[in-house]
């Protein structure tokens, strides 16, 4: 983990060391697009001043977007939200006694005026973060469009080869 490039276009943040096993998801798929990103554990609850510091350097450093991933009463993304205008992704992680369906409730029900764009739950949630955000880029940055085409393309190619392949 930590920080990959100086100039991140996204920033990963997570709320505990323990949801980075579904958020290498994302990661690897900001990877495999080409897309500059800086990953950090980093809570809204255990350590809310470094969290904003870190917003902060961000915000300064021209961040483009936010991918924030927390389990149970999770407030990373709204937290993230309340400090920036830029997109805030929510990726609920399946932790906890209640699977993610707390985590889910907590950033899908964000009061009116400061919104977090929710992910489903786990690994397809954190893939699902990394493309949506790809979706966006890809308006400023045309090579982006150009590659999310050829990955849909490539996902329809595997789906209608497993047809091919039934007995
Ligand atoms: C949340 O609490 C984290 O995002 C994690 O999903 C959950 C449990 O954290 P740990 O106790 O595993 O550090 O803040």
């Amino acid at each position: 983990m930590g920080s990959q490039k100086t100039t991140p276009l996204v920033a990963v943040l997570m709320g505990s060391k323990s949801d980075w096993d579904i958020m290498k998801e994302a990661v690897s798929l900001l990877k495999e697009f080409g897309v500059d990103y800086d990953v950090r554990v980093l809570s809204a609850h255990r350590t809310p001043a470094e969290l904003l510091a870190h917003i902060e350097k961000l915000e300064n450093s021209g961040v483009s977007a936010y991918i924030a991933a927390a389990g149970m009463a999770a407030h990373l993304g709204g937290v993230v939200a309340a400090h920036t205008i830029k997109p805030v992704i929510g990726v609920p992680i399946d932790s906890g006694s209640l699977q993610g369906i707390d985590a889910l409730l907590s950033m899908v029900q964000m009061p009116p005026g400061i919104p977090v764009a929710t992910m489903g739950i786990g690994k397809p949630g954190a893939k699902n973060s990394a493309l949506f955000i790809v979706s966006i880029l890809a308006n400023q940055y045309p090579e982006l469009s150009t590659k999310l085409v050829h990955y849909r393309k490539a996902q329809a190619e595997k789906v209608l080869g497993e047809s091919l392949e039934l007995p």
